[in-house]
């Protein structure tokens, strides 16, 4: 049976990658530039939800065509819910995910409390209706970089599990685990496979 294509409204390719990954059996996801839609959305919503349809709702006014988009981000407990929405800038206006990591580190020297968690919203818009997905992945922030696989604040975010009902003894971060792995328990797993649900339905 020919795979359905579903465009993604994102510009960023860890998200893009991951998303081909976690619906690839089921559906062929194409990015936003090989949609032919390269405008950056300026993200002027108050919650991962209002992000997540502005990026969804520019693209389909856009070309006219079905997507989803995924706004996501980090909470840190300790810092009153921050980096949030505000987590792909959270240095500055270039998106360095060195900075925003070093940011972070910074801001925990000395909390004891190191709770977080990763949120997603997905916005589906679909025949023209708008859906809401969401997931999320609890952990704790570490205390340096380690590891090399994923993208974002992966090297600093030791998650809870790393496999379903598989704890995480050894307190790997999610960049040091497989892309395998972080694609069955993470936060943007969680809402895309709602979606893949849905689209199945
Ligand atoms: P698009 O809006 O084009 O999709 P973006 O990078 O601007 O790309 P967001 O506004 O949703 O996306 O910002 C989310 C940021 O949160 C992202 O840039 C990462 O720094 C971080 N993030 C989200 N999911 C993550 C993950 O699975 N692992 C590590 N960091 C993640």
């Amino acid at each position: 049976m020919e795979r359905q294509s579903l465009i993604f409204a994102t510009g960023n390719k860890g998200k893009l990658k991951e998303a081909g990954e976690i619906l690839g059996e089921k559906f062929e996801v194409i990015g936003a530039a090989a949609a032919g839609f390269t405008e950056e959305v300026e993200e002027t919503g108050q919650s991962f939800q209002d992000n997540a349809l502005l990026k969804s709702q520019a693209l389909y006014d856009a070309l006219g065509k079905d997507c989803f988009s995924d706004d996501s981000g980090l909470e840190v407990d300790a810092l009153d819910g921050a980096p949030g929405i505000y987590s792909a800038r959270y240095a500055g206006e270039d998106k360095d995910f060195e900075c925003n990591i070093d940011k972070v580190l910074s801001q925990m020297e000395g909390k004891t409390d190191r709770r977080a968690r990763f949120r997603c919203c997905v916005s589906l818009i679909w025949k023209g209706e708008r859906y809401f997905f969401d997931g999320k992945l609890e952990g704790e922030i570490g205390y340096a970089r380690k590891g090399h696989n994923g993208f974002g604040y992966d090297p600093i975010f030791i998650p809870d599990w790393v496999a379903p009902g598989v704890a995480n003894t050894e307190r790997l971060t999610l960049a040091e685990i497989s892309a395998e792995d972080k694609n069955r328990i993470s936060h943007r797993a969680e809402a895309l496979f709602l979606l893949s649900e849905f689209l199945n339905a």
